[in-house]
């Protein structure tokens, strides 16, 4: 098994802390890689981080993610959280863990947030914490996959 997990990141994720920081915080996506490269270290594990404004590209890195052998995968599929059965079919793909992350409480947000695909088959859901919440995602994905060090 590879030491590699993945970051995605969904539509419009590029916009972090340049747009609505009153919703999504003043950190850019920049600040959240080097978060994710951060916790990651801690574990043992290298990142992939990636975001893409494209459902397609975003299925291609999944496919990728299972040709590599990926220890495991953290998503915030941003928009297409709640309208991707492609992204779901991806991810039904992997024999790894999968770990879903949303900046904001999704559940304190419009009735339409709620329903989230990914979340149908993710081993774990993170949501409220900010961009903190990817930390806290990798630090559960080590401790799903025994890379606890
Ligand atoms: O809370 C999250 O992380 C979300 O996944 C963010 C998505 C939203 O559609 C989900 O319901 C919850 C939106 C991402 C858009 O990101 C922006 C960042 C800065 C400025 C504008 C949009």
């Amino acid at each position: 098994m590879s030491k590699t997990i993945f970051v995605l990141n969904g539509p419009n994720l590029d916009l972090l802390g340049i747009r609505e920081p009153e919703l999504y915080g003043r950190a850019t996506l920049a600040d959240v890689e080097t978060l994710c490269q951060t916790a990651a270290q801690r574990h043992g594990f290298t990142v992939e981080f990636r975001q893409s404004n494209h459902e397609g590209e975003l299925v291609d890195w999944i496919h990728e993610a299972y040709a590599d052998k990926a220890a495991g995968l953290v998503i915030n599929p941003a928009g297409f959280t709640t309208t991707s059965v492609a992204i779901l079919d991806a991810l039904h793909i992997l024999q790894v863990p999968v770990v879903e992350v949303h900046i904001t409480n999704i559940h304190a947000r419009e009735e339409f947030r709620r329903h989230s695909y990914v979340s149908t088959v993710a081993r774990a859901v993170v949501c409220g914490f900010g961009i903190a919440g990817y930390g806290l995602a990798i630090d559960g994905l080590a401790a799903l996959t025994g890379a606890e060090v």
